[in-house]
């Protein structure tokens, strides 16, 4: 992306949302064997039903709000899916669904349906819920002795929103 500062603001949004996906999936890809399973305490969701949680948050949400962009919602919202690869699947394809989503209806001049004052509003949400879990799923995994060190999870997650390129 190049950094122009008359870049159209509805780029640099997208890449924002781009940018919290490929976070997120780097996250997965650092959980250490066994996390998916890992808790904060009993009765909390484990890192999987977590992060399958958030794919289908911003799928019902599209379904609600857009639902031209709609796909199939999972049976299951916390489901305990215990592939990584798969999960990782699940948040490309439901992120791309978001970004469709909010980009047809900006494009196209349409409110949302149901919540949300402006379609921008729905990619600030669910970075922020986002956020919200990514901070759970880091400590659940301290708390279960599988932690990510700083130094490892640092270059796929903090520097993704702030080095320059
Ligand atoms: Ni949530």
């Amino acid at each position: 992306m190049s950094a122009a500062p008359n870049q159209p603001l509805l780029e640099v949004l997208l890449d924002s949302w781009d940018r919290n996906n490929a976070i997120l999936v780097n996250l997965l890809q650092l959980i250490p064997r066994g996390g998916l399973e890992a808790r904060a305490m009993e009765g909390s969701p484990t890192v999987a039903q977590m992060l399958t949680h958030i794919h289908f948050v911003r799928l019902a949400f599209v379904s609600e709000d857009a639902p031209e962009f709609a796909r199939a919602l999972p049976e299951c919202e916390w489901r305990a899916e215990p592939d990584p690869s798969r999960i990782a699947q699940m948040l490309n394809e439901s992120a791309k669904t978001v970004r469709d989503a909010v980009k047809g209806r900006l494009e196209t001049g349409r409110a949302m349906k149901q919540h949300f004052d402006h379609p921008i509003l729905f990619i600030q949400h669910m970075i922020w819920h986002e956020g919200y879990h990514h901070g759970q799923i880091k400590l659940a995994l301290k708390l279960a002795g599988r932690p990510i060190a700083d130094t490892d999870a640092g270059p796929g997650t903090w520097r993704i929103w702030m080095n320059k390129k």
